[in-house]
């Protein structure tokens, strides 16, 4: 379907409600809040009578995109609530999402569960912050940019694309962005607030560098146990930031960072830069984009399999390229 259709539909949705509760997904990052955050405050400022929340947990780290609203359970009697940047309903943060009136998805992820009764999907696109920038602009002005929207939506592109280095980042996606900049807000400042990290966060990249496996066929692996958690006072959410590390080693294809929970299960954050990783992620109860997944693992003898059905993955990649 043509996407100004979508759009559209989409807008007359928020146009017909008085409320209107926008969720993502859990543990967010940078694309979550900054499409959720961006999309609220293009309602609340071209529609200033609606009611416009955004509800799921906070993370210290990311408050300079903003904070997020705490509202009863009776704010969803006849509400329109979208999700953002969400694949699967077990994903969403705030499990309140289905007591609305009218549910609708808009996403980037591949479409593996179609919840809502309007679902908007866009894999092309490098972030959801993306599309909802781009229905903004598509938009006219049913729903104007604004320069508080513009600022999270750039932030969650800059954050998806790894500012701008992924294959996901098109030449759409750059058009898109320029426009943003043109809001009043600096660009050059949110990407060094991306950019910094906290004493705790940089010795543990220091450590991950170091003591990173790197097989012939370049697959990279390292687990962070609770144990070494702990030497750097860090927490699973202190190793969003490191996950990207081993990609700038020269041969490494595709890596695992492997981060023991308080269960003692693992949660694996998976990236590549050129093997498709999302059907490994699938076969251990999770799944993402073809270039970064997450996935789960119960024990170390599964996070061999996971290393070992890479090394197949890059091999494979290598033999054809
Ligand atoms: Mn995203």
């Amino acid at each position: 379907m043509d996407k100004k259709v979508v759009y559209q539909e989409i807008m007359d949705k928020i146009k017909a409600y008085q409320t209107v509760i926008i969720h993502r997904h859990l543990r967010p990052d940078p694309d979550a809040l900054g499409s959720q955050i961006g999309l609220a405050e293009l309602i609340k400022k071209t529609y200033p009578d609606k009611k416009v929340y955004v509800v799921g947990e906070e993370v210290a780290s990311l408050a300079y995109l903003g904070g997020m609203d705490t509202i009863p359970d009776e704010a969803y009697a006849n509400a329109l609530v979208i999700v953002t940047d969400t694949a699967n309903q077990p994903r969403i943060s705030d499990k309140r999402y289905g007591k609305g009136d009218f549910l609708i998805k808009i996403d980037h992820h591949p479409n593996e569960d179609m919840y809502g009764d309007i679902g908007h999907v866009d894999t092309a696109a490098s972030s959801c912050s993306e599309i909802i920038a781009d229905l903004s602009f598509s938009m006219g002005e049913q729903l104007p940019m604004n320069d508080d929207a513009a600022r999270v939506l750039y932030a969650g592109i800059v954050g998806d694309t790894g500012r701008f280095l992924y294959p996901a980042a098109t030449a759409d996606t750059l058009a898109i962005a320029s426009k943003l900049m043109r809001y009043d807000f600096s660009a050059s400042d949110i990407s060094q607030l991306m950019n910094t990290n906290s004493q705790k966060i940089a010795n543990l990249s220091g450590f991950v560098l170091q003591n990173i496996t790197i097989s012939d066929v370049g697959v990279g692996s390292i687990i962070l146990s609770r144990e070494i958690l702990e030497k750097f006072d860090a927490d699973d959410s202190d190793t969003a930031p490191v996950v990207p590390l081993p990609g700038t080693i020269e041969g490494v294809l595709c890596w695992g960072i492997f981060v023991e929970q308080p269960s003692g299960k693992y949660r694996c954050r998976l990236r590549s830069k050129g093997p498709i990783i999302n059907e490994v992620a699938k076969q251990h109860g999770g799944g993402g984009h073809p270039l970064a997944s997450g996935a789960d693992a119960k024990d170390e003898a599964e996070i061999n399999e996971i290393v070992l059905a890479f090394e197949e993955l890059a091999i494979e990649w290598q033999n054809s390229h």
